[in-house]
């Protein structure tokens, strides 16, 4: 269809570009970490990734917007100068392509970006139709030195299975929980028993979708490593550090 086309043409002219959200340290307030956000320019227009990528999957051509991406946010490193670590979303549908991880690892030599400073983050919207050559890969990038996450903690797509299954160093929580949990008990509790169960994995823990300061408090009240959200910063175009103005 129309919005087929239209992720076709983007990539065949290389109109894929980089957005970067900070995401803030909530004991020290500093900013040492962006999430990659893939976003399509269309004339003159910035389309979000949520408006494409299930299109980009199922086409088939996900693995070469991804890479195209990670090639662009890493010259963009380069340039920037920037020093801090970086989140990447991966569709497991790229990792699963046996040529994706070594060129990644050769991209990130070419760039004299260490594999220490990348964290490559899972979600699952679909199912992994071949999940033991999955965990291949993800212990082969291990072994490489880079570490990895699991996006949207709770959310149902992700969950245990993941957890279960592969060597995660952190877990974004589900950012429909954090955004909620001070006007719904539910959330919190949700919240809390990740939270739980991260401490008890030694797990970092991310809380997204922060939009306001009493969430920020309330995230740095219940002992949740970094931040992220509309409250913090949003995605833009550049690494962009922002101070957080953190409760005591
Ligand atoms: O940025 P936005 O809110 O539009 O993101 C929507 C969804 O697209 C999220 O689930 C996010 O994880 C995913 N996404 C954003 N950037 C990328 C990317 O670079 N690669 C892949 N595979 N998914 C992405
Ligand atoms: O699935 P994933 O967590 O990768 O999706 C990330 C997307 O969530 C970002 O691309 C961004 O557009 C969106 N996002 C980031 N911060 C906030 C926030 O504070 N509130 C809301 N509603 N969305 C956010
Ligand atoms: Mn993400
Ligand atoms: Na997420």
């Amino acid at each position: 269809g129309e919005k087929n086309q239209m992720v076709l043409n983007a990539l065949e002219e290389k109109r894929i570009v980089p957005y970067f959200q900070p995401i803030v340290d909530v004991v020290t307030g500093e900013t040492h970490i962006h999430e990659l956000l893939m976003r399509i320019e269309m004339d003159g227009r910035i389309i979000p990734a949520g408006e494409f990528i299930d299109i980009a999957e199922s086409i088939g051509v996900v693995h070469r917007m991804d890479y195209l991406l990670i090639e662009k946010a890493f010259a963009q490193i380069h340039e920037q100068n920037y020093q801090g670590t970086l989140f990447i979303n991966l569709s497991p549908r790229s990792l699963i392509i046996s040529e994706f991880i070594g060129r990644i690892h050769q991209l990130a030599l070419d760039y004299k970006i260490d594999s220490s400073r990348i964290v490559f983050e899972l979600t699952e919207r679909e199912t992994v139709s071949n999940l033991k050559l999955l965990e291949q890969f993800v212990l082969d990038l291990k072994m490489q030195g880079f570490s990895f996450a699991i996006d949207d903690f709770g959310s149902g797509f992700s969950s245990f299975h993941y957890l279960k299954q592969f060597p995660i160093d952190v877990i974004k929580i589900e950012g429909e929980f954090i955004r909620n949990m001070l006007t719904d008990d539910k959330y919190m509790a949700f919240v809390k028993s990740i939270v739980t169960l991260a401490k008890s994995l030694k797990v970092a823990t991310i809380a997204e979708f922060i939009e306001d300061q009493d969430v920020l408090d309330a995230v740095a009240e219940l002992g949740i490593d970094y931040g992220q959200g509309y409250h913090l910063g949003r995605p833009v175009p550049e690494f962009m550090p922002v101070v957080a103005e953190l409760a005591r």
